[in-house]
């Protein structure tokens, strides 16, 4: 039996003014392609979680246009994220017109079962842990069902704990690679769309698994750059500096994704920094305390926001850069948001920012939220769920001025002599430390 694991990959801009200045501002571009090279860490896991004496190949689709010739397979799994949910039903629906039964799953298919299960044989609700086995087992004796529900927790314990196959990437040009050593975040923002969503709590892998998925990684490829594929990686700071303790002596190279509270504890600090880390990524969401309020249950945001500034000062002074991400659009957000945020980037000495739109993905409470207000463009914009295309009515702004504020501040941030001159300023607090 030959399984074909397909993953839609490459990165997505539906405003074609916003894609056209991905073109022409050069920093934008670059980490566009940087980020596109990452392999899908999700079908490597479904790839272990499948009995080894069944061939498993592993494809990545940049783009579908429906005439590329289809590879043969026995079955198909298809993993999804919504910005190209439709490409892949596409996909699955050709498929399945040519006889090969197919199985959607992964985060979309996970918060829309209903309509993922009109383009598939079978759709895998949350982690293919507990679920791809069974699945494959009832496969054989032809007994596929329409729907499996995975695991919401216990992801990292035996029995359904696999270490993803990194072998399936050897040979392929590589420079990144992603490890996952948590799902979920208790800070749960409305926003949010990630890991958090097929979990039902904070699960967070032990330190020595973590590490013999790097070791297994490094076999494939050489010197990877490693991205951690975590929602929130230091939430537990005694996991953290046990994790960081163990990966110091891998001479690694690596980023994470984090809350600004790493900043709180020194000792965190100087283990990140020894151990290789070369960025952490933080959602700031917004430079000004009003903008925060309300958009996490418990309002931890709102009530850090004050530290932002001393807080980076703190974690770049280690020699590690901090790219904070900021949103545009939340409800208290007006049109002086974007000279704001403009601002606080100047000021705050960040290396790497990153602005992005704020996106109803489906599933998400804010999805609901702007649902029952009546503030959807549409109800269906699945294409659209790309971080940077407006697709929804703002609170105290029109759709237009969102969109022209955030080509602007696009234009701002992400041109070189900007960025050169964020990193002359980020060279003098590193100095100022030596
Ligand atoms: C790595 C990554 C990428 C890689 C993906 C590489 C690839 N080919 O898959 C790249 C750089 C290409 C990428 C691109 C984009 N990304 Co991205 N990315 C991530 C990141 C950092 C990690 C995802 C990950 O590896 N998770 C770990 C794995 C183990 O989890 P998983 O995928 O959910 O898989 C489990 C289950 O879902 C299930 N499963 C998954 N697939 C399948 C398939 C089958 C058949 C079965 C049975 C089960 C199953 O089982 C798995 C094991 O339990 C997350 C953020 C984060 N910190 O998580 C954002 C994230 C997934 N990305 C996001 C976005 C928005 C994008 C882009 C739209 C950005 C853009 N403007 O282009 C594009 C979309 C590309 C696309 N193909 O649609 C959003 C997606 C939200 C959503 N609900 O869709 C996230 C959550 C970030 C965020 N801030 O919101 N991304």
């Amino acid at each position: 039996m030959r399984i074909g694991l397909i993953a839609m990959s490459g990165v997505r801009v539906r405003t074609p003014e916003l894609a056209a200045l991905g073109v022409t501002l050069p920093q934008f571009v670059n980490r566009g392609k940087v980020i596109a090279s990452l392999p899908s860490l999700g079908l490597l896991t479904v790839a272990a979680l499948t009995p080894s004496e069944i061939e498993v190949v592993y494809r990545e689709v940049q783009e579908v246009n429906g005439e590329e010739e289809l590879e043969r397979f026995d079955l198909v799994g298809i993993s999804s994220f919504t910005a190209q949910i439709d490409e892949a039903y596409g996909l699955a629906d050709r498929y399945r017109a040519a006889g090969t039964p197919v199985v959607l799953g992964g985060l979309h298919v996970s918060l829309m079962p209903g309509e993922a299960a009109e383009h598939a044989d079978s759709i895998v609700v949350d982690g293919a842990e507990g679920a791809w086995p069974r699945l494959i087992e009832d496969f054989r004796r032809g007994e596929l069902k329409p729907r499996y529900e995975g695991l919401r927790i216990n992801v990292f314990k035996p029995p359904n704990y696999v270490r993803p196959r990194f072998d399936l990437l050897r040979g392929r040009p590589y420079n990144r690679l992603t490890v996952q050593t948590s799902r979920g975040c208790p800070l749960n923002c409305e926003f949010c769309a990630a890991s958090l969503r097929i979990t039902s709590a904070f699960q967070q892998k032990p330190v020595e698994l973590v590490v013999s998925e790097v070791q297994a990684a490094l076999q494939v490829t050489e010197h990877p750059f490693f991205e951690l594929a975590d929602d929130n990686t230091f939430l537990n700071k005694k996991w953290g500096k046990e994790f960081l303790r163990a990966i110091a002596p891998l001479d690694l190279s690596w980023f994470t994704e984090t809350d600004i509270s790493v900043a709180d504890d020194d000792e965190l600090l100087d283990l990140i920094a020894e151990s290789g880390c070369r960025q952490i990524l933080i959602g700031l969401e917004s430079p000004s305390r009003e903008g925060l309020d309300g958009i996490d249950p418990h309002n931890w945001k709102f009530q850090r926001s004050d530290r932002y500034l001393a807080a980076i000062d703190k974690i770049q002074s280690r020699g590690v850069t901090v790219n904070g991400c900021f949103i545009l659009g939340l409800d208290n957000h007006t049109p002086e948001i974007f000279q704001q945020v403009k601002d606080f980037v100047d000021r705050s000495g960040l290396l790497e920012v990153q602005v992005t739109v704020l996106t109803p993905f489906p599933g998400t409470p804010l999805y609901e939220r702007l649902r029952r207000e009546g503030r959807l463009l549409g109800d269906t914009f699945w294409d659209r769920c790309t971080l940077f295309d407006v697709n929804f009515k703002p609170k105290r702004m029109s759709v237009a001025e969102l969109e022209r504020g955030m080509r602007w501040l696009f234009a701002e941030i992400y041109n070189e002599t900007e960025f050169i001159k964020r990193k002359r300023h980020y060279m003098e607090i590193v100095k100022e430390q030596l």
